[in-house]
């Protein structure tokens, strides 16, 4: 897998520079205090890791949420590459068909294979991504449940079923992470790494235990790049080809106004 245990609240993940570069920026950053501590390359067994803060290591049996965050879940550059060189994705068409027969169209049936562009579009459309610019990827709850099975879960009503679920109701645990939601989005628009970065495909890592502690986390930078200066983005706006915007605050607006509209007002 990517990870491997580290020691005292330590974990290793395999190493990507575009991560390590993000990670490093981010440390200096006023969003510091949301993303876990970094604390350099490290080598186990001749393979490189970043090593990082164990996010789990302060809670006691923790149930956990990967939220994907963003409207657009490829970078423009990789739009760019499969337009110049074309390459068919087997695998990505073998899980297009798992999901729904129905969905390969018949040039992509002929050729048993579908460029990376589309399927990645397949899916943001097949789940909320495209309607609400984030998606739950993955809850791993405190009794060991495990549901990864998100990937048709689209409609308002549907996220605010699994987010119940994943709280068990707990509406003082719903009330802390709204809170901190909110703090995160200021952070997010007074922050300078935002601002010139492209951020595609991380999470918001959602942590809460029985204890009654619940905190977010910003993770995954293996696609988060920085934009050529002067440019910035607002994380808003619509994106159209050429603008790079990827309305990760247009979902963090959205996942606030769900887990608002949970709340008894
Ligand atoms: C996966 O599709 C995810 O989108 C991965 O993103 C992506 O990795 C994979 O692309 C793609 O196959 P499923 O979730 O439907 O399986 P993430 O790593 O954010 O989960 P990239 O490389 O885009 O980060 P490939 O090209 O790695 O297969
Ligand atoms: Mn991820």
């Amino acid at each position: 897998g990517n990870f491997q245990a580290g020691e005292n609240g330590h974990l290793l993940k395999r190493y990507c520079e575009c991560e390590q570069q993000c990670l490093q920026k981010l440390m200096q950053d006023n969003l510091c205090r949301y993303v876990p501590g970094y604390y350099g390359v490290v080598q186990k067994d001749g393979q490189d890791y970043n090593l990082m803060e164990d996010l789990l290591a302060e809670f006691d049996s923790p149930s956990i949420m990967d939220c994907k965050m963003g409207s657009r879940t490829y970078l423009e550059e990789e739009l760019i590459k499969a337009r110049e060189r074309p390459r068919l994705r087997k695998d990505m068409y073998e899980k297009m068909v798992a999901v729904d027969p129905g969905a390969p169209t018949e040039e992509e049936r002929a050729q048993q294979g579908v460029l990376k562009p589309r399927y990645m579009q397949w899916r943001e459309t097949l789940s909320s991504t495209a309607t609400l610019g984030f998606r739950i990827e993955g809850i791993k709850k405190a009794d060991g449940t495990c549901n990864t099975n998100f990937k048709k879960t689209k409609h308002r009503e549907q996220v605010m079923q699994a987010l119940e679920d994943f709280v068990d109701g707990n509406t003082e645990i719903l009330e802390i992470y709204l809170l901190q939601l909110k703090e995160l989005r200021s952070a997010l628009e007074q922050s300078h790494f935002f601002r010139t970065h492209e951020v595609v495909g991380s999470s918001l890592l959602f942590v809460h235990d029985t204890s009654g502690k619940a905190r977010v986390w910003m993770i995954d930078f293996g696609k988060t790049v920085s934009l050529p200066d002067p440019q910035t983005l607002d994380h808003r706006s619509p994106w159209v080809e050429g603008n790079r915007e990827d309305g990760y605050l247009w979902g963090l607006d959205n996942l606030i106004d769900i887990f608002s509209s949970m709340l008894p007002q």
